[in-house]
């Protein structure tokens, strides 16, 4: 699976810098070598995934000793961390870069889950997604093909090691093609140009941050590629990058339970709000109504997940009857060349944020967790940096917006609070006091109404989830 390590590439003193700390694969192999030999036999096992060799030690240890990984964001609240735990059964392991082992000998084969990402859904806690080593694989030879990936690359980036973007793209693909990896360890633009890399990978809110520095984008004109994914890159950010860099930006698209599906190509043509073609072994289809050109995005490959762990039925939700992956994505393909544009999310309560999948009904769930909060609804409100950004609307009294978002804080990560909180008498709903989210977008202020547009999640209290 990790080509590099097998010594194909031979060895290099710089292989592999995370946050300023450098190895070569031999160190990189040893520090996993030991990981495996303690997880050896495990179910699973969860590492705090901080931007750092150790956690690429443990990940790499993972797929030593076939036993899946399930990465802990770092900034996970108290809550959110539990139930990763509990629900995965993984036993928690910390890392000592400077250990070398050799890795046991365990049975296993690419069929093995190798990743257990938690993501969210529209309701509900994160669920786990399981990834095989084989889908891994076929992904990243299918995006080396695609980008024209090799040895020769220097890849840098600052992404989180939690998600597929940072950690299987960002990680496993530099092991996987012998590219020297330099990960910056926050994606920042001055970061980004002294790393002079050969080929970038960032989500768009990165991007526009490095649009917003001339001089931090101009260093990296000297790059071969620089690729956006995770949300849609805005076209004047694109604009701008290759006003400044002289590089187009490549687009993909992907999901964490179906890895990167669809992408633009080095040296083809690219345009601004297109995510390119489908991998090689990707099918697509648009479902849509009967003569809409734009519809719901749904695969076929070798790609896809192994299903959620423990979750059979949301598992056989997530498929049509015929077998295809339902993304919830809605998306439109040009009949000439193919090549497919995302154009939205078919549901309101699904947030991108700074590349994050949030789900709003989580985020609801924490603050009727207050004891103050009759009811919140949260949507995810257009923003220039973040693509969207997180407000909750609440009805309460006796409680600050700032107690609030501490207190979400305090159970979530980060990147789930809200930005902002907007107090409201009542959320709008429809006759059957179903809540009408996409009101709160249009008007940003909540009444009573009798709208009949969009759908969304159980917001009351007292009601189920
Ligand atoms: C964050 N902050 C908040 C806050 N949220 N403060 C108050 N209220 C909130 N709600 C804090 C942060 O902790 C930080 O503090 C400061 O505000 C700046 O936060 P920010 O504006 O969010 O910036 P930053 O932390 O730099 O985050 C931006 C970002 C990050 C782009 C670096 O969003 C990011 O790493 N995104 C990547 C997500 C990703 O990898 N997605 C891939 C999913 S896989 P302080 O003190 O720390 O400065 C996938 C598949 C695919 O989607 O297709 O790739
Ligand atoms: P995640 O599971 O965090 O990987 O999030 C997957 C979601 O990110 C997809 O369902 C899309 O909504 C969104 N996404 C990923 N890449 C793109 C892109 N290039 N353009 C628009 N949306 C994207």
């Amino acid at each position: 699976m990790l080509t590099a390590l097998d010594g194909t590439y031979g060895d290099r003193a710089d292989a592999i810098t995370v946050a300023g700390r450098t190895a070569s694969y031999e160190e990189l192999l040893g520090a996993a070598g030991a990981v495996a030999a303690d997880i050896a036999g495990a179910p699973a096992f969860a590492v705090t995934a901080t931007a750092s060799l150790e956690t690429v030690a443990a990940v790499v240890g993972g797929l030593l000793a076939h036993v899946p990984c399930v990465p802990l964001p770092p900034d996970a609240g108290p809550a959110e961390r539990e139930h990763i735990l509990r629900d995965s059964g993984a036993v928690e392991v910390s890392v000592d870069f400077a250990r070398r082992a050799p890795a046991p000998a365990t049975a296993g084969g690419p069929g093995d889950p190798a990743l257990i990402l938690y993501t969210s859904g529209t309701t509900g806690p994160p669920k786990g997604v399981v990834l095989t080593a084989a889908a891994l694989a076929a992904d990243l030879d299918a995006l080396a093909e695609a980008w024209q990936w090799s040895a020769e690359d220097t890849l840098v980036h600052g992404l989180p090691l939690f998600h597929v973007h940072g950690l299987v793209l960002g990680v496993l693909g530099a092991l996987r093609t012998g590219s020297r990896l330099v990960h910056t360890g926050r994606p920042t633009p001055r970061a980004y140009a002294q790393a002079r890399g050969s080929l970038y990978f960032g989500v768009p809110t990165v991007w526009s941050r490095i649009a917003a520095e001339p001089d931090a984008a101009a260093a990296l004109s000297g790059a071969r590629l620089l690729v956006s994914g995770s949300a849609a890159l805005p076209a004047p950010v694109f604009r701008d990058l290759e006003r400044l860099t002289g590089h187009r930006p490549v687009e993909r698209y992907g999901m964490t339970e179906t890895l990167i599906t669809v992408s633009g190509r080095a040296g083809g043509e690219v345009r601004p709000g297109t995510v390119g073609t489908p991998l090689p072994g990707i099918r697509t289809r648009i479902v849509a109504e009967p003569g809409a050109e734009i519809g719901e995005l749904q695969l076929t490959g070798p790609t896809l997940f192994a299903g959620y762990l423990g979750r059979p039925e949301a598992t056989a939700a997530a498929y049509t009857e015929d077998g295809w992956f339902r993304t919830g994505d809605i998306a439109a393909v040009d009949p000439a060349d193919g090549v497919h544009r995302i154009v939205g999310r078919a549901s309101i309560d699904m947030i991108k944020s700074g590349g994050y999948r949030i789900g709003a009904g989580e985020i609801e769930n924490a603050l009727l967790d207050h004891p103050r909060v009759r009811e919140a609804a949260v949507v995810g409100v257009p923003d220039a940096d973040l693509g969207q950004r997180v407000v909750a609307f609440v009805v309460a009294d006796g409680v600050t917006g700032a107690e609030l978002t501490d207190f979400v804080a305090a159970h979530l990560s980060v990147h789930k609070r809200p930005r902002e909180v907007r107090f409201v008498e009542s959320v709008p709903r429809n006759a059957m006091g179903k809540p009408q989210k996409r009101l709160l977008l249009t008007d940003g202020t909540a009444s009573t109404g009798t709208a009949t547009t969009g759908t969304s999640t159980t917001t009351q209290k007292g009601t189920p989830a």
